[in-house]
């Protein structure tokens, strides 16, 4: 399915599937929730927790999730659904959304301007394997910069005024940096001890082997930079189908592999992003 990704094809796509109309609506869904989560944050916003003590939800993961849930019921009532905070939704159509309501809630939570709204239409049954992104969307409000993809059709950038108003589409495409040494590499960790442990010794193994790590905090947005060049690649472990089901279609339309490090579709064992040259590299240096 996505091209670059080195898996195996993933599940058909339904036969009357209008690709160009799903990927307008996954753009106005990201718009949508990433402008209510910027503009009504409370003063005080309430969280709770899930997996650990610093895996942090928000009343605002919940209210972008439920509007998001909302808006898909009212455009496609068909469509299944897949959301982190709890949105379930089997497809009658062979589509299936996915969405994270925000990617990089602890930067919400400090006001750091790192984080995203992720919507992807996905083929497949996530997180079983096989399935796969056919359009994405990525928006980071407090950046400014939307992000989509559509299958086989490229990667687009677009400046978002604070106003509202939408710039015109860029093509993005990853950078040419063919070696480990000078690579300016993303990633990020988990939220239990014993994961972050073991990433931690992997990243002792990284980072002299290479110019530098950013570690920005939201799998979406590392995975649209990697599309845009802005990092030459990016690895992690432990992400949910949520977090990386657009950035997966956004950078493997501008040209990256996108793998588990192996030649199957990234997972929640390990995703890869790197160009054609890179990946091999990386994916050598990280995948154990
Ligand atoms: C985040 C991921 C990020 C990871 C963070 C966190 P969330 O997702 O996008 O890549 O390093 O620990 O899991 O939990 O903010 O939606």
């Amino acid at each position: 399915m996505p091209a670059g990704d080195g898996s195996a094809p993933g599940p058909r796509l339904p036969i009357d599937v209008d690709l160009a109309g799903l990927a307008e609506i996954a753009a106005e869904l990201a718009l949508g929730a990433g402008r209510l989560v910027r503009d009504d944050r409370p003063v005080d916003v309430a969280r709770s927790t899930k997996s650990s003590a610093t895996d942090v939800v928000t009343e605002m993961d919940t209210r972008s999730e439920a509007w998001l849930r909302a808006r898909l019921q009212q455009l496609r009532p068909e469509d299944g659904l897949l959301g982190e905070e709890g949105s379930s939704v089997e497809s009658r159509s062979g589509i299936t959304w996915v969405v994270d309501p925000i990617d990089g809630t602890t930067n919400y939570l400090y006001r750091l301007p790192t984080y995203a709204v992720s919507v992807a239409a996905v083929v497949g049954a996530p997180p079983d394997p096989g399935w796969a992104p056919v359009v994405g969307a990525v928006f980071a409000p407090e950046l400014g910069w939307l992000w989509t993809a559509r299958l086989g059709a490229g990667a687009l950038r677009r400046r978002v005024e604070l106003s509202g108003a939408v710039g015109r589409e860029e093509v993005v495409s990853t950078g040419g940096c063919t070696e480990l040494g000078p690579a300016l590499l993303a990633t990020g960790f988990g939220y239990r001890d014993q994961v972050r442990s073991a990433q931690a010794t992997l990243l002792a193994r990284v980072l002299p082997a290479v110019r530098d790590i950013r570690r920005l905090g939201s799998a979406a947005i590392d995975l649209c930079l990697v599309a845009d060049g802005r990092v030459d690649g990016y690895y992690e472990s432990g992400l949910n189908p949520w977090d990386l089901a657009a950035g997966w279609l956004i950078a493997a339309e501008a040209g990256a592999l996108v793998t588990d490090g192996r030649s199957g579709a990234p997972s929640m064992t390990l995703t890869v992003a790197a160009n054609p040259v890179l990946h091999p590299l990386l994916a050598s240096l990280v995948a154990h």
